[in-house]
């Protein structure tokens, strides 16, 4: 018979290397939530649910119970975890096709009944995982494989604002805020405050990250960082929203 050796102290610092593409930034959301999950020392009470799409391939990433649903599913799935064991800290992870797109009556009704849960949601303005198709994120001319003429937004509407909007639904004690991947410091600020304010028993906590996905972009690491920083930032604005016992909880948002 073999014995297997014990499992070393250091097991919970072991790390792997990510599947996703060179330059892809969902790695950078998930390495400062991972930090974050650390130092909240949250790992054993931790639910992570990922969606559809280039989020999934996080499905193995962590050392806790995990889950994976289609398109915008995971809010529900980790809604009904949340509320059948209140003391889990039950995280949904997903895409801006799946979260504002086919799945967002999930997010608009965790959101409006205020769910003690926290969603992070990439948005990379397109549909990573399948090749690049516009997504509700998509910017006003951009290009992509469905919008090869680049968006026009007298047929297809604005770009959505999912913070703004989820800041416009959600009632006291939500947590809303909108970060990007070229500020990783600020971005972990947010998603650990999110996660405390899960903690703390208050309400829904919503984060959208500005992310990068230069393969579907096509696009070298100086425009996509261009893209990233200008582009995008112009027309979705970081920072926080509403933030629990402050101003911005009556609907201020500090841009
Ligand atoms: C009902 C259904 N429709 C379409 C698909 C194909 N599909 C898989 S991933 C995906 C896009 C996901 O995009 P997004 O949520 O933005 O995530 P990203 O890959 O960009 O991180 C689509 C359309 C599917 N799996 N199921
Ligand atoms: S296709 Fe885009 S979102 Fe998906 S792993 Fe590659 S760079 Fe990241
Ligand atoms: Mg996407």
């Amino acid at each position: 018979m073999t014995v297997q050796p014990a499992m070393p102290m250091s097991w919970r610092r072991e790390t792997k290397p990510h599947k996703f593409c060179p330059g892809c930034g969902h790695g950078l959301v998930l390495k400062v939530l991972g930090q974050a999950v650390d130092e909240l020392n949250i790992q054993d009470k931790m639910v992570f649910g990922c969606d559809i799409g280039c989020s999934l391939l996080a499905w193995d990433f962590f050392n806790v119970d995990s889950i994976q649903t289609h398109h915008g599913r995971t809010t529900p799935v980790i809604t009904g975890m949340k509320r059948a064991n209140p003391n889990l800290i039950g995280v949904a992870y997903m895409g801006d096709g799946g979260g504002y797109a086919i799945g967002s009556q999930h997010l608009v009704s965790a959101a409006t009944r205020n769910e003690k849960i926290t969603v992070i949601l990439v948005n990379n303005t397109q549909y990573g995982m399948t090749g690049g198709q516009m997504a509700p994120t998509t910017l006003p001319g951009q290009k992509t494989e469905t919008s090869p003429y680049g968006r026009d937004v007298s047929k297809t509407g604005n770009p959505t604002l999912g913070p703004e909007m989820v800041n416009a639904i959600t009632g006291e004690g939500a947590y809303v805020a909108r970060g990007t991947v070229s500020k990783v410091n600020k971005l972990k600020e947010y998603i650990k405050k999110a996660l405390e304010n899960q903690i703390n028993g208050n309400g829904f906590s919503f984060v959208e990250v500005l992310s990068a996905c230069p393969t579907n972009w096509r696009t070298n690491a100086e425009k996509t960082w261009k893209f990233l920083e200008e582009e995008m930032a112009e027309y979705f604005k970081v920072g926080e929203f509403k933030v629990p016992g402050s101003r911005e909880e009556e609907g201020q948002s500090n841009g």
